[in-house]
């Protein structure tokens, strides 16, 4: 049986029945669509066929358009795609969808050119096209507020959200919610019952009844647009979906179609799109690691783990494993620290419950997951262990030497040290194969990111069980190599000393984070990042990476004098900034005199900054980011450079639509990069700081043969 196909049925009673089928999810393949337009025009002509129904394969209506068609040259042609929906929702027969699984992108947008949509409790319906740089183009764009109005319809286009089949129904974008068992049979029966005239063939495209008036329509409209703006300063492509909208709204859903295709090209055609997509493909590759998911193992689940420490970590680590259903003791080692440690879960648990993401039912019974203890004694029942203590190598070490002995010898035992060498933690124990860094962001059940970090004693079964574990709570796990700072902070070392060089070439720190934040898209610029992670904590980091790489560093004097002051940033109320009780920043006078100071002690008092714009800004600060991450890359510390591109998005907030740190230096061109860190290598040959700038062997390599970063070295990239 063909994977990519619509298989064709007809029902003894005159349903013709079209079955959407391409594994996993039923995507949008050009063969399936043109498949179904097959279908659908042979039950046009068939006199046997009364009336159409549209079903996916194995309880999935059809996630959309087949994304990975994006990166091939033959841009989709929504033309047809349209003029499919058209005769679907307006041809000689009537059509109903059967919705259950997901029906998403060009999947609702085949569904809701159907005259009915009936689908099962758990259906989940939205239009996600934003989140890939485009818009919806089988006709989204006129449909969908003409089923739910255009409130509901523009705000679940710009969130990208899905909403459940109930919602569906209030909003009008669902007729009828069925039991699973019960899916075809009743699409069959209001598909007939329409062909009969015993219920209305309504058509979605030119329905008006849901849309506001036209002056409240352009209200609501005004305003989408100013929030899109302010929301994502750089991002065009929402806007042309709004103004495709507009069109509809005031010129009718045909000449809205029109506007539709014309902004849909458009999208297209720009980087972000092509960053989008390719972050799409890079978050669901990292859970291919070479050499342990192709190595014919099968992951041991995780059922129960522990987690020692209840501080901001370990609480919110032990939060994300009992929300995925896992068992987990919580070890302290006195009962007061306990007490906090069990009442911070609570309270993430309460704060859940308070945003309407989870109800006090399931939070209570995610609760139940959770026992506190102050002794090694269950711990012989455990899977995974996650040291979670502070960071101090002796105490870890000693840490792990009695868990070698609490535990049983098939217990993963991990730390989720940010800083301390993973093979030094274990050097106590007698089982390397079983250490491995665990290493999550803060807060843990929050941030997406999960780094693993295998030693090279790590063994491929551990590895594997980590990653199941990491998916299982929901989590994006990167399997990264053993060195300081692992992949993330290590690529963003050079991060926080650039920006501490341009303060001492004589820039303002708030200009700089302006560049940064508003200019470039980093959620914070890096000297408020700064303030909120601490410059105590910047500074206990920074020693690390001296250390390790002292041919390549800056010492930012202004954060060794912030420290002097204790000016640590929002927790003592200044830093670079000065905080009000609601801790909100602003631009601090009194730091005047710590700036000149650090100048001073820089040595870099007469060199002239070689930089003038915000774009010359951004790319002093990230240039020599790239340039560590190509390192990571050549040294194999990460499995291909795309698990870069998405740890930097999901743990620093680099910007998706950016692509992440390697795409984007592909995007703006590895020459241009390489060009540039030598222009500044140049410059500051006097300060000695040459070894800062200089392109390492594998950027200078691929920026002189041409060619993208993100090929990778050695063998094929597995994504
Ligand atoms: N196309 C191709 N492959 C897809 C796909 C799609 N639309 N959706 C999922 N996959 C693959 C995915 O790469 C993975 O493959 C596997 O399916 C399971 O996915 C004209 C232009 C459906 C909610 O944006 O949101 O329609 O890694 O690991 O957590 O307007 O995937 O196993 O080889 O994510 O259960 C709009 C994107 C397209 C939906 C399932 N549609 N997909 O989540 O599993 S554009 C989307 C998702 C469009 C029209 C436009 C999720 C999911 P592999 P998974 P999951």
């Amino acid at each position: 049986m063909p994977t990519r196909t619509v298989t064709y049925d007809v029902t003894p009673e005159g349903v013709a029945v079209l079955t959407l089928t391409h594994p996993p999810v039923n995507a949008l393949h050009p063969e399936v669509l043109q498949a179904l337009f097959r279908a659908l025009r042979q039950a046009h002509a068939d006199a046997n066929v009364k009336a159409i129904v549209l079903v996916g394969a194995k309880d999935r209506f059809s996630a959309g358009f087949d994304v990975s068609e994006f990166a091939k040259a033959q841009p989709p042609d929504t033309t047809i795609n349209q003029h499919f929906c058209e005769l679907l929702e307006s041809g000689p027969k009537p059509s109903v969808a059967a919705v259950s699984g997901m029906a998403l992108g060009g999947g609702l947008e085949v569904a809701m050119a159907c005259n009915a949509r009936i689908a099962t409790p758990g259906a989940q319906l939205g239009l996600p096209e934003l989140t890939l740089g485009i818009l919806p183009g089988f006709g989204g764009t006129q449909r969908l507020p003409r089923l739910v109005g255009l409130q509901k319809g523009v705000q679940m286009i710009l969130t990208s959200k899905p909403i459940k089949s109930q919602e569906g129904l209030k909003a009008g974008l669902v007729d009828a919610v069925v039991e699973p068992g019960k899916l075809l049979q009743t699409a069959k029966q209001w598909a007939l019952d329409i062909a009969a005239g015993l219920r209305h063939r309504p058509f979605s495209l030119f329905r008006t009844n849901r849309l506001e008036p036209l002056g409240e329509a352009s209200m609501i409209l005004d305003f989408a647009t100013a929030q899109a703006e302010k929301r994502a300063a750089h991002l065009v492509h929402p806007l042309l979906c709004l103004d495709a909208i507009r069109t509809g709204v005031q010129s009718g859903g045909l000449a809205g179609l029109k506007a539709e295709n014309a902004a849909f090209s458009k999208a297209q055609t720009l980087d972000q799109h092509k960053a989008l997509v390719h972050i799409f493909f890079a978050q669901r590759s990292t859970k291919r690691v070479k050499g342990i998911t192709d190595a014919g193992l099968k992951p041991r689940s995780m059922k129960k783990i522990a987690v020692l420490g209840g501080g901001l970590m370990g609480s919110g680590i032990a939060t994300a494993s009992i929300l995925a259903g896992i068992d987990v003791l919580l070890k302290e080692i006195n009962q007061k620290f306990l007490d906090a440690g069990v009442g911070r879960v609570k309270a993430n648990l309460a704060s859940r419950v308070k945003k309407g993401s989870m109800t006090q039912q399931a939070a209570d019974s995610a609760l139940q997951r959770l026992k506190g203890t102050l002794d090694y004694n269950d711990f012989k029942s455990v899977d995974l262990v996650i040291e979670a203590a502070v960071e101090n190598v002796k105490l870890k070490q000693q840490i792990f030497a009695d868990l070698e002995k609490a535990c049983s010898p098939h217990t993963i035992l991990s730390t989720n040290t940010s800083t301390i060498d993973i093979s030094v933690v274990g050097a106590k124990t007698s089982c390397p194969d079983r250490i491995i860094g665990a290493h999550f962001f803060s807060p843990a059940h929050i941030m997406p990111l999960l780094e693993i970090v295998r030693t090279d004693k790590t063994s491929k079964q551990v590895v594997l069980d980590t990653l199941e574990y990491g998916s299982k709570i929901k989590k994006t796990p990167v399997v990264v190599g053993n060195c300081t700072g692992f992949a993330v902070n290590r690529v963003f070392f050079p991060y926080t000393q650039a920006a501490c060089m341009l303060l001492d070439l004589g820039l303002d720190p708030y200009t700089i984070d302006k560049a940064i934040a508003l200019a470039f898209g980093m959620p914070m610029g890096p000297f408020r990042l700064s303030d909120l992670v601490g410059a105590d904590i910047g500074m206990h980091v920074g020693k690390n990476f001296i250390e390790s790489f002292p041919e390549r560093v800056y010492t930012p004097h202004i954060i060794l004098a912030l420290n002097e002051q204790k000016r640590l940033g929002e927790k003592t109320g200044s830093g670079f900034y000065k905080f009000d009780a609601k801790r909100k920043a602003s631009p601090d006078a009194e730091l005047k005199p710590l700036l000149e100071a650090s100048r001073k002690a820089s040595g870099l008092a007469g060199i002239k900054p070689p930089v003038s714009s915000p774009q010359d800004i951004i790319e002093f600060i990230f240039f020599p980011v790239v340039n560590e991450g190509c390192r990571v890359i050549a040294e194999g510390i990460v499995d291909k450079p795309a698990d870069l591109d998405v740890a930097t998005v999901l743990a620093m907030g680099f910007p998706a639509y950016r692509g992440g740190l390697i795409k984007w230096a592909d995007l703006i061109g590895p020459k241009h990069v390489a060009g540039r860190l030598n222009a500044w290598a140049k410059h500051f040959e006097g300060a000695k700081l040459a070894g800062f700038f200089k392109p390492c062997d594998y950027l200078a390599k691929v920026a002189q043969e041409g060619g993208s970063l993100g090929a990778g070295v050695g063998p094929k990239s597995s994504l």
